[in-house]
């Protein structure tokens, strides 16, 4: 069985979870589903970063220890992936025992290799980002008493100036390798305009990089010289290490990590496609297989931020439009890569038209008449049916999108299965022929087994609709419990079961 480990970023814990995160967990969430589906041994880990002068800031502000502080927090994220029908195998915690020994290991280990040594660090330091930046990367904000300030790039906030004796990594030494690895491998950064992006910050020239600290204690401590602990980016990328079984359980980190996928947000691309594959080479290991940089989900046309007060939190969505439709909506309507508007109309819009109006709708209008007109048992399919090449169709298009995830586009070749079975329907007017005709039993024969095949091809997106259309149809088992490509194949209805019309899956909203 082909192995697929695939990760989402560690958000911090100094905030509450907001629906850009949840935007992350659930396209990753679906895409590891997709690798479910194709029978793959999927490893998916989510977690959160706890450490690093951010979490413990926002502590004290708050009057809680850092620890008090990150468990409240951490717990958050937690039920807000179980909310949202998050189906990872593991939660990592970098607090937790096995990561710090994971991260004094890989990064002894680059020690030990001698690509790592200590000299003086003064600079530019955003708190916000946890970086440092050069003079020439910020941006001059208003002037003051002070003279003009200096802004961090990304946050826009004033930059701290720090001093202090740290260790470097001797990240100048792998722009050369760093650059054959994305040659090599023209899809181990996508898209193109991210691998680009990555591509130019090391053409740019990669200068060695501070990874530790010796003022603040809340971090792994550096097990060669334990006044000083690791800058948190360093001791959060290894989290992916960590939960494989680095450093615990070699045969298990070795069958996972060629096959590992990490799924991002833009703002961290200098992170995962230069510091941390340059770490993993310095550690006598391979850069992750694939690095999917999604873009940001913006409210007004702003990045969602604590200051903004724009924040939406998805517990209040879920409670809304329930969990399958605010998945839908975040896979469908905002394509992976560049950033989307989040609105709420957009949302209802699309509920409507794609989850009320067509697959609600062929589920309902299809069991209606088989109970209108065949006593409630399902017919098999044709075999030569009109519709069996268009699900073929559908099939390979819903694939090549998953394969290179684009859930919007995957979605949407689903969905035309979808629209051209109600549009077959239409035309053939199952409603009208007689009673037990076998015109009937054809028509609707060919529509059960398009709503088996969508209900396999929608697990990524909506799981509990998928499985409640299965069950609805008579079928044994779940519907994300079948393996494609096989079950996508005309013809596996097997007529003769009962099928159930039940409530709308998705009562239509009136509030558009
Ligand atoms: O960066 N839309 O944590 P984080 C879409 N701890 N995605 C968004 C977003 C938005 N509005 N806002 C944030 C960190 N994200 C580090 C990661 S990994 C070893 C350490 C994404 O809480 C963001 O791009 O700031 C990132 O991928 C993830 O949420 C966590 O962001």
């Amino acid at each position: 069985m082909a192995k697929f480990f695939i990760t989402t970023a560690i958000p911090y814990v100094n905030d509450a979870p907001h629906i850009g995160h949840a935007y992350e967990a659930v396209n990753t969430d679906a895409v590891a589903r997709w690798h479910r589906l194709l029978g793959d041994d999927v490893f998916f880990l989510t977690g959160t970063d706890e450490h690093g002068l951010k979490v413990q800031r926002s502590a004290e502000a708050v009057g809680l220890t850092p620890k008090e502080q990150v468990d409240r927090n951490s717990e958050r994220f937690r039920e807000t992936a179980k909310l949202l029908d998050i189906s990872n195998d593991d939660f990592i915690r970098t607090t937790e025992e096995r990561h710090h020994g994971a991260v004094k290991q890989f990064l002894q280990t680059i020690y030990d290799r001698g690509d790592i040594e200590i000299q003086r660090y003064e600079g530019p330091y955003c708190v916000s980002c946890e970086a440092y930046y050069t003079d020439d990367e910020l941006v001059a904000g208003p002037s003051g008493a002070e003279g003009q300030q200096q802004l961090c790039p990304v946050h826009g906030r004033p930059v701290e100036f720090f001093s202090e004796d740290n260790y470097f990594f001797k990240l100048s030494k792998y722009e050369k390798p760093l650059l054959d690895w994305l040659t090599d491998n023209p899809d181990a950064v996508q898209p193109d305009t991210r691998r680009n992006e990555a591509i130019g910050l090391i053409k740019q020239g990669l200068r060695d990089i501070s990874i530790t600290r010796t003022s603040i204690d809340w971090g792994v401590p550096v097990p060669w010289d334990e006044k000083h602990v690791f800058y948190v980016w360093y001791d959060a990328l290894v989290n992916y290490a960590t939960a494989i079984g680095y450093g615990t359980d070699p045969d298990r980190f070795n069958a996972f990590w060629p096959t590992a996928n990490h799924v991002i947000g833009k703002d961290i691309i200098r992170f995962h496609c230069v510091y941390w594959p340059a770490m993993l080479l310095a550690a006598g290991l391979d850069p992750p297989r694939h690095v999917w940089v999604h873009g940001f989900l913006l409210v007004g046309g702003e990045k969602m931020s604590k200051t903004a007060l724009n924040q939406i939190a998805p517990a209040d969505l879920v409670e809304d439009f329930g969990v399958d439709a605010l998945r839908y909506h975040l896979l469908r309507d905002v394509p992976f890569g560049p950033d989307g508007d989040f609105s709420y109309e957009r949302v209802v819009d699309r509920y409507n038209s794609d989850l009320a109006n067509n697959l609600g709708n062929l589920l309902s209008r299809v069991a209606t008449v088989v109970g209108s007109k065949l006593d409630g048992v399902g017919p098999a399919p044709r075999a030569d049916s009109p519709l069996a090449g268009v699900a073929a169709d559908c099939y390979e298009a819903t694939a090549a999108a998953w394969n290179r995830v684009a859930p919007s586009e995957a979605l949407e070749a689903t969905w035309r299965l979808i629209r051209e079975t109600n549009a077959y329907l239409e035309s053939n007017e199952p409603w009208k022929a007689e009673a037990g005709s076998p015109e009937v039993a054809a028509v609707l024969g060919d529509a059960l087994e398009v709503l088996r095949i969508v209900a396999i091809l929608a697990v990524p997106a909506v799981p509990t609709t998928s499985n409640e259309i299965w069950r609805r149809l008579g079928l044994p088992g779940g519907a994300d419990e079948q393996r494609l490509p096989d079950a996508a194949a005309w013809g596996q209805y097997p007529g003769g079961l009962a099928v159930e019309k039940g409530p709308p899956l998705f009562p239509r909203r009136v509030d558009r």
